[in-house]
């Protein structure tokens, strides 16, 4: 009976140490879960646009621009109406490289101090056709 009582003892240890290890884990999974969004550059029906043109996300978020429809495109931050009007950093998250190909893409994620507001971004030839969109970071 003893030695029973001791294996149930053990087991028991057992069980609440595995119980430990997997609610540690979910623990770290849950916030460490940054998102990645994607904006079309021009949409499916050929428009001069990006698509989604406004994407709401997170600082730790990412969002990845792809080339879609008609060429080319890049994705420039507006330094002058960067949040925290940090200039140099406008310019680190920019893409001012055209891209031609479907498919093509550049990600920028944003930090996870990145300033609460709205990013505003356009793309260089197509400005003038009102090619832009924003990253709102809550
Ligand atoms: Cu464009």
């Amino acid at each position: 009976m003893k030695f029973k009582a001791a294996i149930f003892r053990r087991l028991g240890l057992l069980l609440s140490a595995l119980l430990l290890v997997v609610t540690s884990f979910a623990l770290q999974a849950s916030p460490a879960a940054a998102e990645t969004y994607t904006v079309k550059m021009g949409t499916d029906k050929g428009l001069l646009q990006f698509e989604p043109a406004s994407v709401t996300i997170k600082p730790g978020d990412t969002v990845k621009w792809v080339m879609n429809k008609v060429p080319p495109h890049n994705a420039v931050f507006d330094d002058v109406k960067f949040p925290g009007a940090d200039k140099a950093m406008a310019k680190k998250m920019s893409h001012d490289k055209l891209m031609f190909s479907p498919g093509e893409n550049y990600q920028t994620t944003f930090p996870e101090d990145a300033t609460p507001g709205t990013y505003s971004y356009y793309c260089q030839p197509h400005r003038g056709a009102g090619m832009a969109g924003k990253i709102v970071v809550e």
